[in-house]
C-alpha cells in the first residue's frame, strides 16, 4: 500500500499548476487585439495548433523551457481539440470505471435525489447511465475527438457536485489549465444593498482612496448579463450549494490565505476547478459606465511540448493509452508557501502553514472577541500535531486574556483530517460525545475486502505498538474491530458491520461511528490523540465558551471534515451559523455548501485494498478472492493511466443523529441562521469580516440579510458605485503581498491516499 501511495503521489506532484497571475486592471483600459491564430493546415505541420504551442514556448529547439509557460487560451484549445479520439482506449476506460464508481456512497441517490435537493441545490444525474451513453456515442461515431470525450466524461462526474467525487481525464487537466487575468468580487456597497460585481483591482483602489475614477460595476460579460454569466460559470465548481459556488467564482482572502490548498483568486480566474474549463480566447467585461475591457485568456502549459508538431504526437507522448511508456516529465515546480497572507492581521497564536490561526479583533469595542480562523483541517500530512496545539494554545490564551466570545471562521475550509474535526469539537465541548455516524455503500468488493482484512487482523492484538504492516490492515475500516456501532459498542463480526441494510432502494453497511478510544486512533489521525479519549480522557469537562458565545462563520465553502465539525457544533452543541456572500438576491442561504460525505478514498487506495485482500488471504480463501471481482475488476490500470490526477470517490455518507429518513446529510438542505453580504472592505481586510459578524451576532446593529432586520425593508438597491474608503493597510503593501502570494500558488496538494475528509481544490 505504501509503495503505491508513493507512486500516486509522485504522479500527482508532476501536475502542479499555479493559479493565474492577476495584474491590476490597467488604466486607461487598453483595447486588446487578440493575437490572430493562424488557421490550421493539415498538410503543413509547422502551422498546426500544437506546433504553434511548441514554437510559442521554445521559440526554437535550443532555447530552454520557461519555468511556467503560458500560451493564448484559444491556441491551446485548438491544439487540444486536434487530437483524434482513441476509441479503443476510451471504451476500455468506460468499462473499467464502474468498479470504482460503485464505491460512491451516493451513486443511487444521485439518480433520484430528494425533491428539496433537486429543486434548491442540484438536479439529478445518472452517472452509470452517462457512461453507457458515452460508450454508445463512441460506437455511433458522434464522439471523434479526445477532448470532446474527456470533457463529456469530466462534466458527467463533476455534475454530481460532490467535491470528493472526481475524475479528471488527461486531456482535460493533464496538458493545459486555463485562466483569466482579472479577478472579480461581488460586494454590497454598505452591506445592505444587493451585491454587484466589480473588478477586484477597482475595489482595492477604492479602498485606498488612491484612484482617480469611480469604479463602476460589471454589468455584462461577453455580452451576457453578469449574474447569468457568473451563475452559469459557477456551476463548474466542486461545491453543491449554488450560493457557495457563486462565492467561489470570486477573489476571497480566506482562499488566497491557503496558497496551495485553496482555490486561488477564484474560479473566474482559473482557480480551483475553474482551471479545467476553457474560458474562450478572450473575455469582455462591460461596465455600467459603458466602458468595455477585453482580456486575453491564457493557458498554462503543463507538459513538455518540445518537438511536438501535431495533436497525434502530443497524445503519443503524453497520453498513456497502454502502448507506450511516458518519458520523464518536465515539471513546473511548486513553491513552498511562505508569505504572510494579504488582508490578515498578525495572529496571536499562529498555526502551521496558515491552516489555522488564532486572532483577536484589534479595534475599540471588540475586546471581548477571539477569532479562531480554520480554513483547513490539515489536507496534507505534515501539520497534525501543530494544528491541534494551535487551538489548544489559543483557547487557553483567549480565556486567560478575558475573551468571552469566539468566532470560528471556516471560510474556504475544504476539510482535511477527519479526526482533527472531532478533536477541535471536543476541545470546545468536552462534555459532549460527537455522534458522527456513517455508512458505506454495500458493494461486493467492500464485503470481500472486509472478510479478508477482518480475518487476518484478528490474529494480532490491537496495539498502538504494532508494526505498520499490521496497522495498515487493523487501522482500516475493513477490520471490524475499528469503529463502533451507533451505540458505541464494538461490532462482533465483519458480517455484523457489513450488513447490508436496505435503505431507500439501495444497500448500505450497518451504521458505524469512529472509536475514539481505539489504540490505533493515531494511525488515522495523523498522530494526534483525541481530546477527551484514550490518553487525553482526563481533560477538564468544562466548555471554554458557552454555545451562545460561539459563532460558526462560513462562506459556504465548508466541505468534508468541515461539515463533520459543523454538524457537531450546530446539532449537538447548538452553535449558530452565519453565511457570507451568495448570489445577488435577498434569499436565505446555506452555511454549509460543500460535500457532506464524511470520507473520501482515492481510487488507488481502493485498488490497493483489493490487492491486499488477496495478498493476505491464504489457502482456499486466496483462490476464491483471486477469482472474484477483487481480481477481475481492480486489476487494470487504465483508470489511472488516463487520469490527470488521482481520481476520488466519496465512500462514507454522514447521517443525522436520531435520523429515521435514511437520507444522507449530502442531500439535506439547511439555511444559515444569518446571512451577510460581503462589502468592499471585507475583500481586502479580514478584520472587517469579523467585526461585521460580531455586530450581527451579538451587537445591536446587525446586518443579517433576513432575520436580523434588513429583510423587512421594502426594497434594497443594487450597489451603484463605490466611494473611496480607507483601511489600515497601505495599498502598496497589499498589492505586494497579493503578488507574492500569486507567485507562490499552485493548486494540486499532496494527499493522503486512504482519504480522510478533504476536498481537493
Ligand atoms: C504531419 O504530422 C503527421 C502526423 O505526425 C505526419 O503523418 C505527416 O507526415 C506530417 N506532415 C508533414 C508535412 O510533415
Ligand atoms: C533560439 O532562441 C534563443 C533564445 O530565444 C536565441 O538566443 C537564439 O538565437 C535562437 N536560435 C535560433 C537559431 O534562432
Ligand atoms: C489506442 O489505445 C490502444 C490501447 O487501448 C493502444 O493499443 C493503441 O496503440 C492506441 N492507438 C493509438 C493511435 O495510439
Ligand atoms: C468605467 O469603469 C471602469 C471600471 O471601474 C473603469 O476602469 C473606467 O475607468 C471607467 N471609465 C470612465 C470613463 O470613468
Ligand atoms: C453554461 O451555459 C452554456 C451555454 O448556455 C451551456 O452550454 C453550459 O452547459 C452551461 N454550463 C453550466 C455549467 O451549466
Ligand atoms: C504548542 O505550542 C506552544 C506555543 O506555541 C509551544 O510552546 C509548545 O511547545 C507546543 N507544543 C507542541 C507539542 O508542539
Ligand atoms: C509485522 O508484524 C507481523 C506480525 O507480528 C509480522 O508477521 C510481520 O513480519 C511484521 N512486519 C514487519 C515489516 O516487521
Ligand atoms: C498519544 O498518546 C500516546 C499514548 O499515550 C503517546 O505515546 C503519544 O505521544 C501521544 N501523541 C501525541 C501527539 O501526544
Ligand atoms: C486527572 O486525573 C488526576 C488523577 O489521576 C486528577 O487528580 C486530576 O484532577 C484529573 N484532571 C482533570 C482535568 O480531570
Ligand atoms: C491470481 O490469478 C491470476 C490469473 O487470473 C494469476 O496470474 C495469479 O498468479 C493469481 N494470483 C494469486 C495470488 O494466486
Ligand atoms: C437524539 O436523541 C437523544 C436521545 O433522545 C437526544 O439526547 C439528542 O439530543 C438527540 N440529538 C439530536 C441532534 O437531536
Ligand atoms: C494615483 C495616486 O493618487 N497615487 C498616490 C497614492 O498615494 C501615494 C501615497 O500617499 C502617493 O504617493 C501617490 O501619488
Amino acid at each position: 500500500m505504501r509503495s503505491s501511495a508513493l507512486l500516486a503521489l509522485a504522479g500527482l506532484l508532476t501536475l502542479a499548476s499555479a493559479t493565474p497571475v492577476a495584474p491590476a486592471l490597467p488604466h486607461p483600459l487598453p483595447q486588446l487585439q487578440p493575437k490572430p491564430v493562424r488557421a490550421r493546415q493539415d498538410d503543413d505541420n509547422s502551422t498546426a495548433p500544437c506546433a504553434q504551442v511548441s514554437q510559442a514556448i521554445y521559440g526554437n529547439d535550443t532555447s530552454p523551457r520557461p519555468a511556467s509557460p503560458t500560451v493564448p487560451a484559444g491556441l491551446a484549445y485548438e491544439c487540444i481539440k486536434s487530437i483524434p479520439l482513441n476509441a479503443t482506449s476510451a471504451k476500455r476506460l468506460l468499462k473499467e470505471m464502474p468498479a470504482y464508481l460503485n464505491w460512491q456512497s451516493t451513486l443511487t441517490v444521485l439518480k433520484d435525489p430528494p425533491s428539496q435537493y433537486a429543486e434548491k441545490v442540484q438536479p439529478a444525474v445518472d452517472i452509470l447511465g452517462g457512461l453507457e451513453k458515452l460508450a454508445a456515442d463512441i460506437d455511433a461515431g458522434t464522439l471523434t475527438l479526445e477532448y470532446d470525450f474527456g470533457w463529456a466524461l469530466y462534466t458527467l462526474i463533476q455534475s454530481a457536485h460532490d467535491g470528493h467525487f472526481t475524475y479528471i481525464p488527461d486531456v482535460v487537466g493533464g496538458i493545459f489549465s486555463y485562466g483569466r487575468t482579472v479577478p472579480l468580487v461581488s460586494v454590497s456597497e454598505d452591506g445592505k444593498k444587493l451585491p454587484s460585481v466589480f473588478a477586484f483591482s477597482d475595489v482595492l483602489g477604492s479602498q485606498f482612496k488612491n484612484i482617480t475614477y469611480t469604479p463602476s460595476p460589471v454589468v455584462e460579460i461577453d455580452g451576457q448579463d453578469v449574474a447569468k454569466f457568473l451563475e452559469n460559470w459557477s456551476q463548474y465548481g466542486s461545491l453543491q450549494d449554488r450560493d457557495a459556488l457563486y462565492n467561489n467564482v470570486f477573489y476571497e482572502l480566506a482562499q488566497v490565505s491557503l496558497g496551495t490548498s485553496g482555490s486561488g483568486t477564484g474560479t473566474f480566474t482559473g482557480g480551483g476547478r475553474g482551471r479545467f474549463v476553457y474560458p474562450g480566447s478572450t473575455t469582455t467585461l462591460k461596465f455600467a459606465n459603458g466602458t468595455e475591457y477585453t482580456m486575453q485568456n491564457y493557458a498554462r502549459v503543463i507538459q513538455s511540448f518540445r518537438g511536438i508538431t501535431t495533436g497525434e504526437e502530443l497524445a503519443a507522448k503524453w497520453f498513456f493509452y497502454g502502448a507506450s511508456t511516458a518519458e520523464a516529465q518536465e515539471t513546473v515546480s511548486s513553491q513552498a508557501l511562505a508569505a504572510a497572507p494579504p488582508g490578515y492581521p498578525t495572529p496571536i497564536v499562529p498555526g502551521p502553514s496558515n491552516l489555522i490561526n488564532g486572532f483577536y479583533i484589534n479595534a475599540p469595542g471588540y475586546e471581548e472577541y477571539a477569532v479562531l480562523q480554520v480554513p483547513n483541517f490539515v489536507g496534507d500530512a505534515f501539520a497534525e500535531i501543530g494544528f491541534q496545539n494551535t487551538s489548544q494554545t489559543f483557547i487557553s490564551r483567549a480565556l486567560a486574556d478575558g475573551k468571552t466570545k469566539l468566532i470560528i471562521d471556516v471560510q474556504a475550509n475544504g476539510g482535511g483530517t477527519i479526526l482533527q474535526g472531532y478533536d477541535l469539537f471536543k476541545q470546545l465541548f468536552p462534555q459532549l460525545d460527537p455522534y458522527g455516524v456513517n455508512r458505506f455503500r454495500a458493494n461486493e468488493a467492500v464485503d470481500l475486502i472486509g472478510q479478508s482484512f477482518s480475518k487476518w487482523a484478528s490474529q494480532f492484538p490491537r496495539l498502538a505498538t504494532g508494526n505498520s504492516s499490521v496497522k495498515q490492515i487493523q487501522g482500516a475500516y475493513f477490520d471490524y474491530h475499528s469503529d463502533t456501532t451507533v451505540d458505541g459498542e464494538p461490532f462482533e463480526s465483519w458480517a455484523e458491520k457489513f450488513g447490508p441494510v436496505e435503505v431507500n432502494g439501495d444497500k448500505y453497511t450497518t451504521l458505524a461511528r469512529w472509536n475514539l478510544n481505539d489504540p490505533l486512533i493515531t494511525w488515522n489521525s495523523g498522530g494526534i490523540n483525541i481530546t477527551g479519549y484514550g490518553p487525553l480522557a482526563n481533560v477538564s469537562q468544562t466548555a471554554p465558551f458557552k454555545a451562545e458565545n460561539i459563532l460558526l462563520l462560513t462562506d459556504g465553502y465548508c466541505a468534508s471534515t468541515c461539515t463533520i465539525f459543523s454538524e457537531f457544533l450546530t446539532k449537538q452543541a447548538g452553535v449558530k451559523t452565519m453565511a457570507l456572500g451568495g448570489r445577488s438576491n435577498k434569499d436565505q442561504i446555506q452555511a454549509i455548501g460543500g460535500v457532506k460525505g464524511v470520507n473520501n478514498y482515492q481510487w488507488g487506495y481502493i485498488q490497493s485494498l483489493a490487492a491486499s485482500a488477496i495478498r493476505i488471504a491464504s489457502g482456499e480463501e486466496k483462490v476464491r478472492l483471486n477469482s472474484s471481482v477483487l481480481r477481475t475488476d481492480y486489476y487494470s490500470d487504465v483508470v489511472f493511466n488516463r487520469a490527470a490526477s488521482a481520481p476520488g470517490v466519496n465512500v462514507r455518507d454522514g447521517l443525522l443523529q436520531n435520523d429515521t429518513s435514511g437520507v444522507a446529510l449530502q442531500f439535506i438542505y439547511e439555511e444559515a441562521d444569518c446571512r451577510l453580504y460581503y462589502t468592499p472592505e471585507m475583500t481586502v481586510d479580514a478584520t472587517a469580516v469579523w467585526k461585521a459578524a460580531a455586530d450581527a451576532q451579538w451587537g445591536s446593529s446587525g446586518n443579517c440579510v433576513r432575520g436580523g432586520g434588513y429583510g423587512r425593508r421594502e426594497a434594497l438597491e443594487v450597489t451603484a458605485n463605490l466611494e473611496p474608503r480607507r483601511v489600515h493597510v497601505s495599498e502598496a503593501a497589499a498589492i505586494k503581498q497579493f503578488e507574492a502570494f500569486e507567485s507562490s500558488l499552485s493548486l494540486e496538494t499532496e494527499c493522503k491516499l486512504k482519504g480522510d475528509g478533504f476536498m481537493y481544490p
